[in-house]
């Protein structure tokens, strides 16, 4: 038997791992982790090594369907394509182009092409409704650095001597990073790890642990100024030289010392003062915020804000191991200029452009206003590539209300997701081992962007095809031709490799593994202040002038006993929703048995003392309720957890954390909403 082991990457999350597939007869049999790849060096996780029965898995979806009066009936791929082509072409008609919604999930960050291509259809077709899970994820970070910085400096915690992880149990969500902080901890070069989270993490019992209550980080970070600028902890000269705003700022953390800040956070004054002076005393210092669990809070926005500033007033930026600017891969652009403001951008016009640059995103939170109540206008039709909203996006029920009341849904995905249930039409897509593309890993997990060539390792399963062929094939018979000449993969991966100077050809022969885009010593950009003062904006007119805070503040959660005290009352226990396990991502992979053996099912982290409180015992399976709604799912005792708050895990179709998420309140600057700090209450089921 001809066997091959052919040089790929993971997609499955951002870490985008390179992988060893061994295809034997066209079949893939096989995958390991690959110890040449730069970036992973051999790691690979429980997913990862579950790749063979995710592309076999029996639940691939096979051909493309309609439903017919509520039944699924197998329709012919030219059958289905000219049915969609035609209902957007009586959608724009009748509604003009902006009433069709693109929605691309957390696969759209991962898989360029997928991004891409979506992008490149709703552009020409007219729509300025791009919706992505940017809307709730990683933008409010980038927002919140590029209008303190001009930029996006990216935290380098490997090369640090102190870190501070905020809300990010890496082992589970960025092992890739985790490898290179422990790493850095066993040379000695990482002299302090503090780790602010309600749970004791792994990562947590190797350093300082601060037990933070949910929701609370931006209080301390302003008490974490507090004293850094009362004790004069501050790098005075990096100040002076390149920031403004540094004497408002000063007088603003008045209001936040340690005593009152103790409080809020649970966090002692004592400890506040301690991981302070470290944080102060240790340069160079990176601050490393969670994914989401800074981002998806009330206030999210100026926690990345208070981030920024914390970074900044310690002169930790622009030195290796601090927060650096470095180079992007630079890959062919798809987009084309958009007529029309999409949903989100006169609610949150931040959130749309500053400074003249635009993002390419409507604001997701805000899709089932357009279609329920027709504000701030009405979205008729939706086509969903790489995401599953009807469970991700908060409020599922009303999410799936807006989605049944559509007047045309389409979903491309692999799977039979809760989304592509409600659909009028599902399209089998294949999956990234099925197709080639470019490998990207970013410059955030590593320091240096990363390249490969993704390898073609089977044949697509069923009749399921490429997005980019899928989204080409449609727009030809829109008759958008002009604009989607490619006829190949290689022609794709060509494309999108031109402005990177690299080839095709030499990612095939010379560096099957990948490689860095630049040398190491040539990563660092120089620390120029693209802001409009030129300098690092710790005091922002640019949010001023929009009507918002131009220092950061912090903002009680919505539900909490200090700002909903009756609430409280009633709903005791703090709810944070969406710690990542390493068997699955989101939604995904609930149906690959090797992983569903190793984690069989949701399981509600509480601490014994609590939930004993309540008559709970370990194991028993317990209501999770609040005002939303309510779930059950089983109790796991976990001694490391705060008491009084309760983790559940998000993507769980028959416990489904997103109802019991809202809508309603959101972050003022970015639309963001409350997934991490909530209340609820338990009770045995
Ligand atoms: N295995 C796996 N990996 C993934 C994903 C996945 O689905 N599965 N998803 C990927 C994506 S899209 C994302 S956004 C990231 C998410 O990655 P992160 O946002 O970094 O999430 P986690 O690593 O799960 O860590 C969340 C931690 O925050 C703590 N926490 C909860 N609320 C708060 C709070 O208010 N303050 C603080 N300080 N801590 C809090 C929790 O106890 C938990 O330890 O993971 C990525 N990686
Ligand atoms: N309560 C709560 N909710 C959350 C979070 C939380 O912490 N708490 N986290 C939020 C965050 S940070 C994120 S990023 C979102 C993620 O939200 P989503 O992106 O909606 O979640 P996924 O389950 O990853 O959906 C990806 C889909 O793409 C499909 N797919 C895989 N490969 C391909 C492909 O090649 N082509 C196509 N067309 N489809 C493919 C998969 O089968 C899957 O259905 O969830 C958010 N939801
Ligand atoms: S961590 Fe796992 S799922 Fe993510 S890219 Fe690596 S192997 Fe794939
Ligand atoms: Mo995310």
């Amino acid at each position: 038997m001809a066997q091959q082991v052919i040089k790929s990457d993971c997609i499955m999350c951002i870490n985008s791992c390179g992988i060893n597939a061994y295809v034997e007869d066209g079949k893939l049999v096989k995958v390991e982790g690959m110890p040449e790849h730069g970036v992973s060096e051999g790691y690979i996780c429980p997913r990862g090594e579950a790749l063979v029965e995710y592309v076999y898995s029996p639940d691939r979806l096979q051909h493309p369907m309609q439903k017919v009066d509520g039944q699924w009936q197998r329709i012919s791929w030219d059958q289905a394509l000219d049915t969609i082509a035609d209902e957007l072409k009586k959608i724009k008609e009748k509604y003009g182009a902006k009433a069709l919604a693109v929605y691309s999930g957390s696969l759209g960050t991962e898989n360029i092409e997928l991004a891409g291509f979506a992008q490149r259809f709703r552009g020409v077709y007219g729509t300025p409704n791009l919706l992505s899970v940017e809307g709730n994820c990683f933008r409010s970070r980038i927002m919140a650095r590029q209008m303190t910085f001009g930029g996006y400096p990216i935290e380098e915690p490997w090369n640090s001597r102190c870190v501070i992880i905020w809300g990010q149990n890496m082992d589970n969500s960025r092992a890739t990073i985790a490898a290179k902080i422990y790493k850095a901890m066993q040379k000695g070069t990482l002299e302090d790890l503090i780790v602010i989270d309600p749970k004791r993490i792994p990562m947590a019992k190797m350093g300082t642990h601060i037990r933070i209550r949910p929701g609370t980080d931006t209080a301390l970070m302003l008490a974490m100024m507090n004293v850094i600028i009362g004790e004069k902890l501050y790098d005075k000269e990096f100040i002076e030289k390149n920031t403004i705003g540094f004497d408002k700022l000063a007088e603003h953390v008045k209001q936040y010392p340690p005593e009152d800040v103790e409080k809020i956070t649970w966090v002692p004054a004592d400890d506040i003062r301690k991981i302070s002076r470290i944080f102060a005393g240790r340069k160079p210092a990176a601050n490393v915020p969670g994914t989401c669990s800074i981002d998806q809070h009330i206030n999210g926005f100026q926690g990345n804000r208070a981030m920024a500033i914390l970074q900044t007033i310690t002169g930790n930026v622009d030195i290796p191991g601090s927060w650096v600017s470095i180079p992007f891969l630079r890959l062919g652009d798809l987009r084309v200029t958009e007529i029309s403001e999409p949903i989100g951008a006169e609610a949150y016009p931040l959130f749309r452009r500053f400074w003249g640059r635009t993002s390419p995103y409507g604001q997701q939170v805000l899709f089932a206003d357009a279609v329920l109540d027709e504000k701030p206008y009405p979205l008729k039709a939706l086509i969903v590539n790489g995401g599953n909203p009807a469970l991700t996006l908060p409020d599922s029920e009303r999410i799936m209300e807006a989605m049944r009341k559509l007047d045309f849904m389409v979903v491309m995905d692999p799977f039979m997701t809760e989304t592509a249930k409600l659909a009028d039409i599902v399209l089998p897509a294949c999956t990234f081992l099925e197709k080639g593309g470019v490998g990207y890993v970013y410059g955030v997990n590593t320091g240096i962007p990363y390249a490969m060539l993704r390898k073609k390792l089977v044949e697509p399963v069923g009749e399921s095809r490429a997005d980019w062929q899928i989204w080409t094939d449609l727009a030809r018979r829109m008759g958008y031709d002009e604009y989607f000449p490619w006829n190949t993969e290689e022609e794709v991966v060509d494309f999108f490799l031109k402005p990177s100077g690299l080839t095709r050809q030499q990612l095939e022969k010379e560096n099957p593994e990948g490689k860095f885009y630049v040398e190491d010593d040539k990563k660092y950009l120089s620390g120029i202040y693209r802001t409009p003062s030129r300098k690092i904006e710790i005091y922002s007119e640019t949010l001023l002038e929009n009507g918002y805070d131009p220092l950061p503040f912090f903002v009680e959660p919505t539900q909490s006993p200090v700002s909903a005290p009756e609430l409280a009352k009633k709903y005791p226990i703090i709810l944070t929703t969406g710690s990542r396990i390493p068997q699955y991502t989101h939604t995904q992979l609930r149906n690959i048995p090797r992983l569903r053996k190793e984690a069989p099912e949701p399981l509600a982290e509480v601490n014994p003392e609590t939930a004993t409180r309540y008559g709970i015992a370990d194991g028993d399976m317990m209501v999770i309720e609040n005002p939303k709604g309510s779930i059950i799912m089983k109790a796991h005792f976990e001694e490391e957890l705060s008491a009084g708050v309760v983790s559940i895990p998000h993507g769980w179709p028959e416990a489904n954390a997103n109802l019991l998420t809202s809508l309603d309140t959101r972050d003022p600057v970015t639309g963001y909403t409350e997934m991490k700090a909530l209340l609820c209450r338990i009770r045995k089921s």
